[in-house]
């Protein structure tokens, strides 16, 4: 089973969706993320090997390209739904509480800002690297950042801001959150954000890509990674 959890691995990250699919045209006429995923599972391999030994194996490497440079917007979106025509087959398993996940990203565009196209990015490379995403759109008020923490304690926060008008939003949002609830982490990033606005604002990370919100995620305390999994776990319950 190893070679058909690389050949997945392979469409994720060359965006490989379906037979049917003319992208790649070196690819074209083969199987593709839909069909491998169907040929594991019946083969009886879990979820949750095939989202840590394909999905996240497949969308990392496309992350590190496009941090490189080497791969550009469209190969990005075309890996990501490649990645998520695989994860609607896993979902429904993982919702019956036999395969965990890493934990819990919440997102959204700030209040005042409609732009979600990096937003869906981190969205999308995030889940596609084994966590449970919630996205809560754009325009995102701190009160409804603060409903979703109630719903989902120990989740982390991703805030993204596109335009220099709504990073003061962000700032506001971060305090919000931060005085009612000290503890909650929170990552911010988009175009006009910045190391140093991290810090004067008091969020915890800044990222200038998707794949550093992995890295970030990845690399959090052992002991909040083992709440953000409790409570991941208490959300599909
Ligand atoms: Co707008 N826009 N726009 N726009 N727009 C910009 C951002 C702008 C730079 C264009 C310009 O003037 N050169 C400018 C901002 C100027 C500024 O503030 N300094 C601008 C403006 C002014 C506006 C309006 C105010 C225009 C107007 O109406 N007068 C208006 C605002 C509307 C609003 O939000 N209230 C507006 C509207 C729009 C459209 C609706 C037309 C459209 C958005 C469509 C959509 O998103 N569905 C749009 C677009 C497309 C752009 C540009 C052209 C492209 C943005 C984009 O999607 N980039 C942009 C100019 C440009 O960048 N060339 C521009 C691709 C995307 C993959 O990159 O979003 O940066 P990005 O995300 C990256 C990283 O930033 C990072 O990862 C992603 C992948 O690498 N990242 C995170 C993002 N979020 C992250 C969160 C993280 C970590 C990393 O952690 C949580």
């Amino acid at each position: 089973m190893d070679d058909v959890l690389k050949k997945l691995a392979e469409c994720v990250e060359y965006g490989k969706i379906n037979k049917v699919s003319p992208f790649p045209p070196n690819m074209k006429g083969q199987d593709g993320a839909e069909e491998i995923t169907k040929q594991l599972l019946e083969a009886g391999v879990e979820a949750s090997e095939v989202l840590e030994k394909s999905l996240i194996v497949g969308m990392s490497k496309i992350g590190v390209k496009f941090r490189e440079n080497k791969v550009f917007v469209p190969q990005v979106l075309m890996a990501a739904k490649a990645m998520s025509t695989s994860m609607e087959q896993l979902k429904p398993l993982f919702a019956e509480g036999n395969n965990s996940r890493k934990g819990l990203f919440v997102i959204g565009t700030v209040e005042g800002d409609l732009h979600d196209i990096g937003k869906n990015l981190v969205a999308m490379m995030v889940e596609g690297n084994g966590y449970e995403v919630i996205d809560l759109g754009t325009d995102v008020n701190a009160d409804a950042f603060m409903e979703q923490v109630e719903k989902t304690p120990h989740c982390v926060l991703g805030l993204s801001a596109l335009l220099t008008t709504t990073m003061v939003n962000m700032e506001k949002i971060v305090k919000e959150v931060k005085t009612r609830y000290p503890e909650q982490k929170i990552c911010v990033g988009g175009a006009p954000v910045n190391q140093d606005f991290c810090e004067k604002i008091g969020a915890d990370s800044y990222n200038p890509d998707p794949q550093g919100v992995v890295e970030f995620l990845d690399n959090m305390e052992p002991n909040i990674n083992r709440k953000l999994m409790a409570s991941s776990q208490r959300l599909v319950e």
